[in-house]
């Protein structure tokens, strides 16, 4: 049995969403962000990524994680990875060169885009960038994307997926890593295959029994 740790609003949503793509069946552990409880040590705290029996799972005390059949993994990048190749259909590298480019892709998301595009995720003091700061800050983030963006752009003139000439678990993990900005278009302005194609991967059965989800939560 697959048990995925972390709820939707959180990184664990791609995994959730690459579940609803392969027809995965899996126990949703509902381990919230511990920023999000105010006392998350409290004997009544909801389990979150500080409550021991979670950091016992991730030391570094982070969602999601999984525990498939005894396999505890951890990073969802690397998660996805071993999930659709365990699958081993459409989503997964058909061979080790495809794999190669995926495993290009996807680590240059995790050093190249996520750390820029999650901060917007987390806010400026106000909680929605509108104080003079915020909006500097912004724009900040506008510039510190256009060269990831911009070889990203470049990547996607030839094709309308990242790897393969399809929809691959490198799309959804990608995907996921600009929908950070997508709250905030400015960001995305001068892109438009990163857009077109953010809203291609998003238009799949997949993505939207997620996000109904997400949103439900
Ligand atoms: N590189 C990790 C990052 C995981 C991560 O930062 N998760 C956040 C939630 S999206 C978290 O658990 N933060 C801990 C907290 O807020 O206490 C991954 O991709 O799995």
């Amino acid at each position: 049995m697959l048990t995925i740790y972390g709820v939707y609003k959180s990184r664990a949503s791609r995994l959730y969403w690459l579940c609803e793509e392969l027809g995965l069946a899996f126990r949703k552990e509902p381990v919230l962000q511990a920023r999000k409880v105010p006392d998350p040590l409290a004997a009544d705290a909801p389990v979150n990524t500080w409550t021991p029996s979670f950091l016992a799972i991730n030391p570094m005390g982070q969602v999601p994680a999984i525990d498939d059949d005894g396999l505890v993994l951890t990073e969802s990048l690397a998660i996805l990875l071993y999930l659709a190749k365990k699958q081993n259909g459409p989503l997964a590298p058909v061979d080790i060169a495809e794999e190669g480019r995926m495993l290009q892709w996807l680590f240059w998301g995790a050093t190249a885009l996520e750390p820029i595009t999650v901060v917007v995720t987390q806010g400026d003091e106000s909680g929605e960038w509108k104080t003079d700061a915020g909006k500097k800050k912004l724009v900040g983030i506008g510039e510190s994307l256009r060269r990831p963006l911009s070889a990203f752009e470049k990547h996607l003139a030839d094709a309308d997926y990242v790897v393969g000439d399809r929809f691959t678990v490198v799309d959804l993990a990608l995907a996921e890593i600009v929908r950070y900005v997508q709250g905030h278009p400015e960001l995305l302005e001068g892109y438009p295959r990163v857009k077109a194609w953010l809203e291609r991967c998003q238009a799949r059965e997949g993505f939207k029994a997620m996000w109904a989800k997400r949103n439900a939560e």
